[in-house]
């Protein structure tokens, strides 16, 4: 049996800030984050946690914790600054160090490749609703991977392509805030293309194991309204199926609902398979039949539940609910499950004393590192669990206003301050 992870998480957009240093292109998120009224007080990752400076801060904080993994995300307009082309070999140096810090604390790199930071220059051809991207984003892989596939083992393409599609290409709240609605499936497409390409070219460089992260959610019905329960069954659809079922089954499930046919086609590449499927999990969401035209579902919203600071609900079943429902779905299809993200934004502020006091971030991640447990008493293969987040850091549309962190930063000194949460989480690893 290998060594359950024990983590915690970030994305590089997030955290590194000095975006100008080094040789690093521009991303989606630097054009983005300049256009007045995209982000919440007009916040950017400039500078962010000004991680990349902080690595060896960040690690001891890592060391403190106790935890055995770390996933991150690394920078592809660091490491190429066109999106495709040259490497930049400092970006590349920037990554390669912290491997090597890393291991030299005891903590397994866990790298993601994209969370989605795309360089501008490939936005500039379309970004992922071009086709190229997909090849583009395998050349990247193999270039990473050439450099420290010695090292790590274990490898994530993807952060939640369901999010990027829905929040980027059709709804537009994010980078590169395109709305196109349902014409942004072939954001979905694509970006499978590119996971099961980079797969490949993981594995030729000599990556031992491959995930892609998905952020599922458990789709439960408003009532048992026919009309509420095919609205629920479309949205478990696009939410979930579109991204799990290609790679795990070889097939997209049935758009029909949404009066669309498959995307495309490449399920040969896409189901390249994988060792492991990496599970985001926040909350449930119920579904009713839709209010009126566009999509064929609504949020029915989910009361009766507390909620965080961003109005999430808290459900710590659902998240048992979810990995049992994914075996029961995908039978001896199913790869073992990484959690590869979980947590909860709280506003915490530091005491006069110097202490961060988050009881409801400290109750959310029990609750939540139980629900794991009564997965695996009920025989789910669950290998790793990773809180979102290390740090507080640059919330997407949020700006600074969300705080997930284990780690209080204050963003006008960058000074870290480790939250309760943290000291419980220090007590409690391993207890599963
Ligand atoms: C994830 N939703 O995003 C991302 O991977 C992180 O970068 C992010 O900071 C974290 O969760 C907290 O938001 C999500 O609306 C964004 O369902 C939106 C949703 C879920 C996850």
């Amino acid at each position: 049996m290998s060594t359950f992870l024990w983590g915690t998480a970030t994305a590089a957009y997030q955290i590194e800030g000095a975006v100008t240093e080094d040789g690093r292109g521009p991303s989606i998120w630097d054009t983005f984050t300049r256009e007045p009224g995209r982000v919440r007080d007009g916040h950017t990752g400039d500078v962010a946690c000004d991680h990349y400076h902080r690595t060896a801060e960040d690690i001891a904080l890592m060391s403190g914790l106790g935890v055995n993994a770390y996933r991150f995300s690394i920078s592809w307009p660091r490491v190429l600054p066109a999106g495709t082309g040259p490497i930049n070999p400092r970006g590349l140096a920037f990554y390669d160090r912290l491997v090597d810090d890393l291991l030299a604390a005891g903590i397994t790199p866990v790298p993601t490749l994209f969370h989605w930071d795309l360089p501008q220059p490939l936005q500039d051809r379309g970004g992922w609703l071009n086709r190229d991207t997909g090849a583009a984003f395998a050349d990247y892989a193999t270039a990473v991977a050439t450099r420290l596939a010695d090292r790590v083992e274990t490898w994530i393409t993807l952060n939640e392509p369901f999010v990027h599609m829905a929040f980027g290409y059709a709804l537009g709240v994010h980078a590169p805030g395109r709305a196109l609605l349902l014409d942004a499936l072939p954001a979905a497409h694509h970006q499978l293309l590119g996971h099961g390409l980079a797969t490949r070219a993981l594995r030729a460089a000599g990556a031992k194991k491959v995930l892609i992260s998905n952020n599922l959610t458990p789709v439960w019905p408003a009532s048992a309204d026919p009309a509420d329960l095919a609205a629920a069954d479309a949205y478990d659809t696009l939410h979930n199926r579109l991204f799990n079922d290609p790679v795990l089954t070889g097939a997209y499930p049935d758009l029909s609902a949404f009066g669309k046919d498959a995307p495309g086609d490449d399920l040969d590449v896409i189901s390249t398979p994988v060792d492991g499927l990496g599970v985001n999990y926040y909350n449930p969401t119920r579904i009713a039949a839709p209010a009126g035209p566009g999509f064929p579902f609504s949020d029915a919203g989910l009361p009766g539940h507390p909620t965080t600071a961003f109005g999430w609900p808290v459900v710590p079943d659902g998240l048992r609910e979810l990995l049992t429902g994914l075996k029961d779905r995908y039978g001896e299809r199913l790869p073992p499950l990484y959690v590869t993200e979980n947590g909860c934004s709280q506003a915490d502020t530091v005491a006069a004393d110097g202490t961060v006091h988050d009881p409801e971030r400290i109750a959310f991640l029990d609750g939540h590192v139980k629900a794991v447990q009564r997965a695996r008493d009920e025989g789910v293969d669950v290998r790793g669990y990773f809180v979102w987040s290390l740090l507080d850091n640059f919330e997407w549309a949020e700006g600074y206003n969300q705080r997930f962190g284990l780690v209080h930063v204050d963003f006008a000194t960058l000074r870290r301050t480790p939250k309760s949460s943290y000291h419980w989480f220090k007590a409690h690893l391993g207890q599963t």
